[in-house]
């Protein structure tokens, strides 16, 4: 299918800036079209190229910077980098929005409109990646002279489509229009082995002769920091065979076995693993964090010696984090170098890795912990399987000599699973191998030393530490809502643009009856934009004077997602039952995508389509409540959903959700949250104050309590009348007259378990909810508390906490 050319009415040629010549020029010398004939697509491209040119100017002066001062870089080690959509970011960064904005229009082309064209760079499945993305935004903001490394998939992550209410995966293919932004560095290619023989000889010299070699290639994409003051690097890596294979197949005329090669290698950066389903045991997960984690540290070394000289210096000059274990394998491999290619001895190369390496850890869910069974470890890495046992060798030998470390104590502190089917747990191997192991909110941190880690961290009390996660203020407040973001610099003047902290000064506007109208006005323009984007691509109609009430992340059982729902089908039952009360208008918005494997997940999507589908078609509740499954969520979708949001559903099993990130982007933007006190909500809570935050049910060490002392959900959901009705009704098929059976499975695992307690917090939950009823009744007092939450969360900018990894791992300001 062809879409059809832009007919533009282009300004005289005389009339055009330079900037416009330039994107002209763009089009047709390096994309190869006139205007006449350009696309869509051309015009984003050019426009990208012609900016990227300037960015290059920046990239290469601050990489001569950072050399010239010898100073120590930072590597982010990440297997995601949710970076979405990178033109509006560079055009904002750069303070150019509104000239290249002029430049399209005299070319007759709306910048808008090209920008929404620009695919998602969906490397990453939700949080951690995301995280990274404000992470490498913030260091260059900072900055510090800083690289991501991580894979370029040729899939990231999949297209959610809605079949009936069922989620169906689609391929999304980011790169069919290439990628203007990256840089292929032929000259950058790394050999990448595995499997095969390790022999020794009696010098004690190592030698590893793999069985099959990968070629890794990289890609980079400049990363720009808020006003350019900084041009970052973020490295994917890309697989090709290894060419003298190929060749020498070639040659013997074995054509598919050549082609074969090729196939294996680029089945490596084919797909991006979903996180929350589990992927143990997969070999090829394992292949991808050996691939890319060799490349990355190949590349730090090979940099750092031919800057510095001498590989003892790494930690001097090179700073690595590891974000969470998916990189851990990095610690065998910088072992491997040290000592296989740079005669390091063992204890010397030990003391540079540990001072080398830190460690974010961003879940405690057991099912999430890494760990590989040994033999595919061995046949996989056997030089590596080496090496973690001498380090497990040095590490138990250490431990014994410390008081009070019992047998208990010693194989939980082990790198080696003996509990069944030998395995190496990578996140002991991530803790030994770094100086610093930190937490991503200050609840999961201190849940980090009461549980996973509480062995490792009596041996070495100093390692954990706190780093609350944060979101970076130029995507999820100036680019996204830029009504908002010229409200505040009318009240406050601009300079939060530069210090988010700033934004405090707007506390003294929250009873100011002036703005808090104004505000009002803000998110309702913003609320009408979504129900435009919704009533154009669902046909849905929405009343942008309702209240917005929004949960939108992955669909996982410790979110709750089933818990909105069921208060959702109580809610309508109450509305049918009694129409003549003062309801407050809602419209519940879900967005989320489920891992392809992951049943119940896939079973709630359709639960919230179902009901969806009912009460939207029920005239009795008409204006009242609307429900709403928007499909695809990913960044884009976030950038727009968020502005428009009055309630944020932050309402996960309390101790269960690390940190979360999207809390932090909804109060910025001016929600509220209605959330349990988990990660980092009870930091936005402590931030925001108890008035103006819904914190409802169980805490952490009561969640923890009642799964010791046996929980019976039974007698909860029938105890309570509004929830048993509400359960009792989607188990009867209610929402699902086509298979009455069809919720069975998730109304079963309430009964008989109940493992996330939902029953256990439903009535608490629902009485927030109409607490939550109340304030919005209350129109000054929901603004006030609006306003209350936008001038108390500066502190969750990424700048912070890039700061804090900076002074406190990092040691680079
Ligand atoms: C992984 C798995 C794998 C096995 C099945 C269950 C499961 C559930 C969750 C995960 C998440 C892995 C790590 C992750 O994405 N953590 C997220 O990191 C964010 C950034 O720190 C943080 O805000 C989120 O709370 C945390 O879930």
């Amino acid at each position: 299918m062809t879409t059809p050319a832009l007919a533009p009415s282009p300004a005289p040629a005389n009339d055009r800036s330079p900037l416009a010549e330039r994107i002209v020029d763009t089009l047709i010398h390096r994309i190869g079209k006139d205007e006449r004939a350009a696309r869509k697509h051309d015009w984003l491209e050019a426009t990208i190229l012609t900016l990227r040119d300037e960015i290059i100017d920046k990239w290469m002066a601050s990489t001569r910077a950072a050399h010239a001062a010898q100073a120590k870089r930072v590597y982010y080690l990440s297997l995601e980098f949710l970076i979405g959509r990178l033109l509006r970011d560079a055009l904002s960064n750069l303070g150019r929005n509104n000239e290249v904005g002029r430049a399209l229009a005299s070319l007759g082309i709306d910048l808008v409109e090209i920008e929404e064209i620009e695919p998602d760079a969906a490397l990453g499945n939700g949080g951690l990646g995301r995280l990274a993305a404000c992470f490498m935004e913030s260091l260059a903001t900072l900055d510090l002279p800083a690289y991501g490394y991580g894979i370029r998939y040729v899939n990231g992550m999949f297209r959610q489509r809605l079949d009936d209410g069922w989620q169906v995966e689609l391929p999304e293919n980011w790169l069919s229009h290439g990628n203007p932004w990256e840089f292929e560095r032929r000259e950058s290619a790394y050999f990448i082995g595995f499997g095969g023989e390790v022999t020794g000889n009696d010098t004690g010299i190592v030698h590893w002769k793999p069985a099959e070699a990968i070629e890794a290639i990289a890609y980079d994409t400049p990363v720009v920091g808020w006003r350019g003051k900084r041009v970052n690097t973020l490295r994917l890596w890309s697989a090709r065979a290894f060419d003298p294979i190929h060749l020498d197949a070639f040659n013997a005329g074995d054509h598919i076995g050549a082609l074969a090669g090729q196939a294996r290698a680029e089945s490596l950066v084919r797909v991006l693993y979903p996180n929350d389903s589990n992927a143990s045991g997969q070999e090829l997960r394992l292949r991808q964090e050996y691939f890319f984690s060799s490349a990355s540290i190949q590349d730090i070394v090979r940099r750092h010696v031919q800057y510095f000289g001498d590989v003892r210096t790494l930690a001097d000059k090179a700073a690595i984090q590891l974000n969470d274990t998916h990189p851990a394998v990095s610690v065998a491999e910088l072992m491997r170098l040290l000592i296989d290619q740079h005669d390091l001895g063992f204890d010397e190369a030990w003391e540079v890795t540990r001072k080398t390496f830190g460690y974010t850890n961003h879940t405690l869910l057991p099912e999430a912990l890494e760990s590989w069974p040994l033999p595919l470890f061995e046949r996989l890495l056997p030089r590596h399987m080496q090496l973690v046992y001498a380090i497990n060798a040095k590490v138990l030998r250490q431990a014994r000599k410390a008081p009070g470390v019992d047998d208990a104590a010693i194989s939980a502190i082990s790198l080696i699973d003996e509990g069944g089917e030998r395995r190496v747990r990578m996140a002991n191997l991530a803790f030994v191998g770094s100086h610093s192991v930190n937490g991503v909110a200050a609840l999961h941190t201190d849940l980090m030393k009461q549980t996973v880690f509480a062995d490792l961290h009596r041996l070495y009390p100093d390692r954990i530490n706190n780093k609350t996660n944060g979101i970076t203020p130029r995507r999820w407040l100036m680019e996204c809502n830029p009504r908002l973001t010229a409200l505040i610099r009318d009240a406050i003047g601009p300079e939060f643009c530069d210090n988010t902290a700033l934004i405090k000064g707007l506390e003294s506007f929250a009873d100011d009856s002036s703005f808090q109208e104004r505000l009002a006005e803000v998110k309702r323009s913003n609320k009408v934009a979504l129900a435009k984007y919704i009533k154009d691509s669902m046909g849905l109609r929405l009343d942008p004077d309702a209240l917005f009430d929004v949960q939108i992340k992955r669909i996982h059982e410790y979110k709750r997602q089933l818990l909105n729902i069921i208060e959702t089908v109580a809610l309508y039952d109450q509305i049918r039952s009694h129409p003549e009360r003062d309801w407050t208008p809602r419209v519940k918005l879900f967005a989320g995508k489920a891992a392809s494997s992951y049943h119940n997940a896939k079973l709630i999507i359709k639960l919230a389509n179902d009901v969806a589908r009912r009460i939207n078609g029920d005239p009795l509740v008409g204006g009242l409540l609307k429900v709403v499954f928007i499909p695809n969520y990913n960044v884009s979708l976030a950038e727009r959903i968020i502005p428009a949001a009055d309630l944020s559903e932050q309402i996960s099993t309390a101790g269960m959700e690390a940190s979360g990130t999207g809390n932090m982007k909804f109060a910025l933007n001016g929600a509220l949250t209605i959330g349990t006190l988990d990660g980092a909500n009870i930091e936005i809570k402590d931030r925001v104050g108890d008035d103006n935050i819904f914190i409802f049910g169980l805490d952490a060490d009561e969640v923890a309590a009642k799964r010791a002392n046996g929980y019976a959900p039974r007698e909860v959901i029938e105890g309570s009348r509004e929830l048993s009705q509400a359960v009792n009704a989607i188990a009867s098929g209610v929402f699902s007259p086509d298979d009455p059976q069809r919720y069975k499975g998730l109304v079963d695992g309430l009964y008989g378990g109940d493992w996330f307690m939902v029953a256990a917090d439903f009535d608490a939950y629902a009485a927030a909810q109409r607490r939550v009823d109340a304030r919005w009744a209350d129109q000054p007092a929901w603004r006030a508390s609006a306003v209350r939450n936008v001038a108390n969360v500066g502190w969750f900018s990424s700048d912070r906490t890039i700061s804090e990894y900076a002074r406190d791992i990092w040691g680079v300001m």
